[in-house]
């Protein structure tokens, strides 16, 4: 007994990371598909250490009897398949941008906020959140319910994976050209990204803002609470895989950072490493195939009121994207909201 899950985006970083987490972890199933579109139609896929999956055709996939698609396709992609897969009765756990603020469509890391998972019969469709949004709520939220965050200014530092494949290709191919003095042409990126930290992920917003800050503010108000004010500034940094967000966040009551330190040891999700002495903390590069959002640095910031700082950092493959989605899977197995299926 088990589950039937297809894996749409089969081939990408993101999509292999799915179907890699989802034997890892056991989850309960009796088919797996791998779909992409195009030219990946008919190449190769691992399923665990043992198993190969052919990769089939998303457009004329027949989604009837099949109970959860994990999508992480392109966001265009997923407006029209995410559909048409749950019309066809399929639970739809969405790692793209397209659905996530419908209101009818729940937003969700499972140790924030799985009471949102009971909204999902409407559409059948669940969003899951941008990478440096999950990794930010995760922390956030105890600290939330004990001292009330009213508004957070961060800092991000986000891996070239966060952009796919081809973005990964264009840091190793742009250091290698460094090396041997090759002119670059940068592609996937604005700028150069190799030795160098370009201060913009996704498109210009009219207000000066990107859209990866802007679904810092809006995601972190529809996950944790609608009164958090988020002022981010993302920015691309010559890492392959590994995201960290530095967070100031102001409260509405006086916080105490031995009582936040203890808070988030006990915090679903979170592992704290904070030794106020060289390399006591953790970097992106120590974070890469593990679950956790590790939580560094954590102190006071003495220009404001009621505020505590802190360091986080997390693979943005996993927990901020394929392992989060799994974990809603696996959530809603377990709230019984997919059907006794699992063995
Ligand atoms: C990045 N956070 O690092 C982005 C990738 O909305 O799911 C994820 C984009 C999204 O480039």
């Amino acid at each position: 007994m088990g589950y039937r899950v297809a894996v749409v985006g089969a081939t990408g970083a993101v999509g292999r990371e799915m179907l890699k987490t989802l034997a890892e972890r056991q989850f309960p199933v009796s088919e797996v598909a791998a779909l992409a579109s195009g030219r990946s139609v008919g190449q190769e896929v691992s399923f665990g250490e043992r198993s190969v999956l052919r990769v089939q055709a998303l457009d004329s996939f027949d989604f009837r009897g099949w109970d959860i698609g994990l999508f992480s396709p392109g966001a265009s992609v997923s407006a029209v398949h995410a559909p048409r897969a749950a019309e066809a009765g399929c639970v739809v756990i969405d790692n793209t941008s397209h659905f996530r603020m419908e209101p009818d469509v729940p937003l969700v890391v499972p140790e924030v906020n799985p009471q949102a998972l009971a909204r999902f019969a409407k559409r059948r469709i669940i969003a899951n959140p941008n990478c440096s949004t999950i990794q930010m709520v995760v922390p956030l939220k105890p600290l939330h319910d004990r001292f009330g965050v009213r508004r957070i200014v961060a800092a991000t530092y986000q891996s070239v994976s966060g952009a796919g494949k081809e973005a990964m290709d264009e840091l190793y191919a742009h250091t290698k050209a460094f090396y041997v003095n090759d002119p670059v042409k940068p592609e996937q990126f604005t700028k150069e990204i190799a030795f160098n930290c370009i201060p913009q992920i996704d498109r210009f917003m009219e207000d000066g803002s990107t859209k990866e800050e802007w679904k810092m503010a809006v995601e972190t108000r529809k996950i944790v609470d609608p009164d958090i004010q988020v002022f981010a500034t993302c920015v691309r940094v010559p890492v392959f895989i590994g995201h960290a967000v530095a967070v100031v966040a102001e409260c509405t009551r006086p916080v105490s950072v031995s009582e936040a330190r203890s808070i988030l040891r006990d915090a679903p999700g979170v592992t704290v490493v904070d030794q106020h002495e060289d390399g006591g903390y953790v970097t992106q590069a120590e974070c890469v195939g593990e679950d956790t959002v590790y939580v560094s640095r954590i102190r006071r910031d003495p220009t404001a009121e009621n505020s505590i700082a802190f360091w986080c950092v997390s693979d943005n493959l996993r927990k901020g994207a394929a392992l989060n989605a799994v974990q809603i899977a696996e959530t809603m197995v377990a709230q019984g909201l997919l059907g006794k299926k699992a063995a």
